[in-house]
């Protein structure tokens, strides 16, 4: 017995900005802050440009580090941006099912830079989606200070799946090819990737509540889930807190009652947060919830001699008659446990089978194990 039940999706999506993923340069080309749903790379470099010898390697950044800079030589005396470049790039998480794939949404790259008397004197960044064209995201000038330049991704590196990979071409060595730059906190931000993947979320009104069931196909340092209700779609009430399964490559499966289900339509979506305080939300479901509607609901079925729930709504609890399939009238006993819920129990003797629980007009059969 269930009531109409109407389920849409609507699109509604809300991300935060996040660090996806940051050099330091202190000593190492590793990355060291990445959102744990990317993976970066290390600092690289190619077309003829070389790491500065020895102690000079790693030299003083603007951050106080005495090795917390990267120093990159022979960057060669054109006047326009040549062959040689540092680049970074990162990877978002794959699985084997394409769905569960993470997306992820540049936004910004920036770094710091302090070149020598000899220049280079400017750089143009690149970046590329996959396997796309590099795109230049700008030119900026250097000097013989620490300064840092901030580059945005264009508008059509959104949603991707595939990895990112950003170049900082240098040029315009004063004298020869003896200039050198030194950088430092490399860093990309994004939108917050979704961080699991729903592969399943409705509503079904049943009795006098809304069940809300949800999957998750995967997930990554996932934290709990806010289970939230609203009436117009503008003002969301938190109904709860979910504990999430953290980390698991494998379905999970969750439910909670909205025992307080207002009349009309209700619409429910989650917001999803991780551990690390970054968060988004789910789709919006929507469940019709009629008061008016006479109905009930008795499970599990089959049951036990003392484990039947009965919900009821809009029905006269009192007029509540069970019989046998010969027409039989059994006795019960009912434990209310709040106006619209009972426990019903039987007589310990009440033989195994098939009976009928009627309620005014509302039938539903019964087995009684
Ligand atoms: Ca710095
Ligand atoms: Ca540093």
């Amino acid at each position: 017995m269930r009531h109409p039940l109407a389920t849409f999706f609507m699109l509604l999506s809300t991300a935060v900005l996040g660090q996806y993923a940051h050099w330091n340069c202190n000593g190492t080309l590793a990355p060291t802050s990445v959102n744990p749903k990317l993976t970066a790379s290390s600092v690289s470099i190619a077309g003829g440009v070389q790491e500065a010898a020895g102690s000079n390697r790693f030299t003083a950044d603007n951050d106080g580090n005495a090795d917390g800079a990267y120093t990159l030589d022979n960057w060669g005396s054109g006047t326009a941006p040549g062959s040689a470049y540092l680049e970074v790039s990162y990877d978002p998480l794959t699985f084997a099912d394409p769905r569960s794939n993470v997306t992820h949404t540049p936004q910004q790259f920036y770094f710091d830079h302090r070149r020598s008397a000899q220049g280079p004197v400017g750089f143009v960044v690149r970046a590329q989606a996959g396997a796309g064209s590099f795109i230049d995201l700008g030119t900026a000038t250097s000097t013989e200070n620490f300064g840092r330049s901030t580059f945005n991704f264009p508008g059509s590196f959104v949603n991707l799946s595939a990895r990112v990979t950003v170049r900082i071409y240098a040029y315009g060595a004063v004298s020869g090819s003896q200039g050198n730059m030194r950088f430092d906190d490399l860093t990309i931000t994004g939108l917050a990737p979704m961080p699991v993947e729903f592969t399943l979320f409705k509503a079904s009104a049943v009795g006098e509540s809304v069940e809300l069931l949800w999957q998750t196909a995967w997930e990554r340092n996932s934290d709990y889930f806010e289970v939230q209700r609203s009436s117009d779609l503008k003002e969301y009430l938190n109904l709860t807190t979910v504990p999430s399964a953290g980390d698991s490559q494998t379905q999970n499966s969750y439910t909670f009652t909205d025992a307080s289900a207002l009349p009309g339509v209700n619409y429910y979506r989650l917001r999803q947060v991780d551990r690390d305080g970054t968060w988004a939300f789910s789709k919006v479901i929507m469940a019709v919830f009629r008061p008016d509607a006479a109905a009930m609901v008795a499970y599990p079925n089959p049951c036990s001699r003392s484990n039947l729930t009965l919900r009821v709504n809009n029905l006269d609890v009192n007029k509540l008659v069970i019989y046998s399939l010969l027409g039989a009238e059994v006795w019960f006993e009912l434990q209310p446990q709040t106006p619209n819920n009972f426990v019903v129990r039987f007589a310990p003797s009440q033989p195994a089978g098939l009976y009928i629980l009627a309620i005014e007009n509302q039938r539903q059969r019964l087995w009684i194990d």
